[in-house]
């Protein structure tokens, strides 16, 4: 497996002891399970009960693994106070109200109910997979419209705020000692240097007053969703740990950014890179169908802005990160952090000519 569980986290989640040669009194099955780079899960199951997902939470990227699991138990109550409950897989206790383990070597480690007879799916098939995946976004958010958003901690500071994206951005190009990779990166610099104007418009959107600040996914892609193994059903948007307040640009822009691509987002053939019309229609109409009625005017006039906005800052990040030497995306080889930031500025062009040409959306 090449990672331990510390017997103590199992024995507190299961309830079954170790005895003096260090083996559990009962048989315990671990196995590791899901491709996530941030957190470590596994499947437990034994005789002690029904089976459960067994998570440590990275505390290299949350700071505060107290504020994550304090968020899931937040929403997580709320969700099972209301009828028609959104379900949302239930944390496992220990010694009655705790739900968060400190092991000997200081690692968080929390559990929930495992869902049998459910798939994960990586990447979209048909425009209608892509709607339904709206629809569960959208679902979500609009389920906690009656819960205040500024209860949830900000686990991530300025997760997506794009003036901060933007001042990291302009920060990398001031500190970096990379010349080679400031030189290399010169013509996606300017590009994205050049389209400072989307700040501007969100900035002027925010002081109007009437960007609505919800409960955002912050990770809104289809294989954060838990489908049926038999039926295809939605069962319920997993991996709820960016789960932030935000706007409503965020969940919108991300469904966008990662189901209109008709190629993953390291690809560096840019022949590949297409931002499909009848996907992108799909998810729209998808996610409207859900929150339209809940939307500000504004807030609906400014829906295309959705899926530029998350081009252009994914752009910005992982450029960042290339002059900053790679220091928070995994990277497969030394230019992959570029290749990423310039197959996201050509999903951007893409997208802008389509706003602009089908829907008459210019900024
Ligand atoms: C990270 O690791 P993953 O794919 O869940 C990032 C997202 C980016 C994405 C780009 C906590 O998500 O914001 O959109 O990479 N998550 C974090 O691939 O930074
Ligand atoms: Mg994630």
């Amino acid at each position: 497996m090449g990672f331990e569980i510390p017997g103590e986290v199992i024995t507190a989640f299961t309830g079954v002891p170790v005895d003096d040669s260090g083996e559990f009194q009962s048989k315990i099955r671990i196995e590791k399970i899901g491709h996530g780079l941030i957190n470590y899960s596994f499947k437990i199951s034994g005789s002690f009960g029904p089976d459960l997902f067994l998570q440590q939470i990275n505390k290299n990227v949350f700071q505060s693994p107290e504020a994550v699991q304090e968020n899931y138990l937040k929403i997580w109550n709320f969700s099972i106070s209301k009828e028609n409950s959104l379900y949302i897989p239930s944390p496992r206790f220990f010694n009655k109200i705790n739900s968060i383990f400190l092991d000997k070597n200081n690692n968080y480690w929390r559990a929930f109910d495992f869902v049998e007879k459910c798939i994960t799916i990586s990447k979209v098939g048909i425009p209608d997979q892509a709607r339904l995946t709206a629809i569960a976004f959208a679902r979500f958010t609009s389920f906690f419209e009656g819960f205040d958003p500024a209860l949830l901690n900000e686990v991530i500071p300025h997760f997506h705020d794009l003036e901060f994206r933007f001042k990291q951005f302009k920060d990398a190009l001031i500190n970096s000692k990379n010349y080679s990779r400031i030189e290399k990166s010169s013509s996606l610099i300017a590009a994205l240097k050049q389209r400072r104007y989307y700040v501007s418009f969100l900035d002027n959107l925010i002081h109007s007053g009437n960007l609505l600040k919800r409960v955002m996914h912050h990770d809104a892609k289809i294989s954060n969703i838990l489908f049926h193994a038999e039926t295809g059903a939605i069962i319920c948007p997993i991996d709820l740990d960016t789960m932030m307040p935000g706007y409503i640009f965020s969940d919108l822009g991300d469904l966008i950014r990662s189901m209109t691509a008709a190629c993953d987002e390291s690809e560096k053939d840019l022949s590949k890179v297409s931002v499909r019309k009848e996907f992108y229609n799909a998810i729209v109409s998808g996610y409207l169908q859900i929150m339209s009625s809940k939307m500000s005017d504004t807030e609906k006039q400014n829906i295309h802005f959705a899926g530029l906005m998350m081009f252009f800052m994914q752009a910005l990040r992982f450029l960042t990160d290339y002059l900053n030497d790679d220091v928070y995306y995994q990277v497969k080889y030394p230019e992959q952090n570029f290749d990423r930031a310039i197959n996201q500025l050509t999903h951007l062009k893409q997208l802008e000519n389509l706003l602009e040409e089908d829907y008459q959306f210019k900024i």
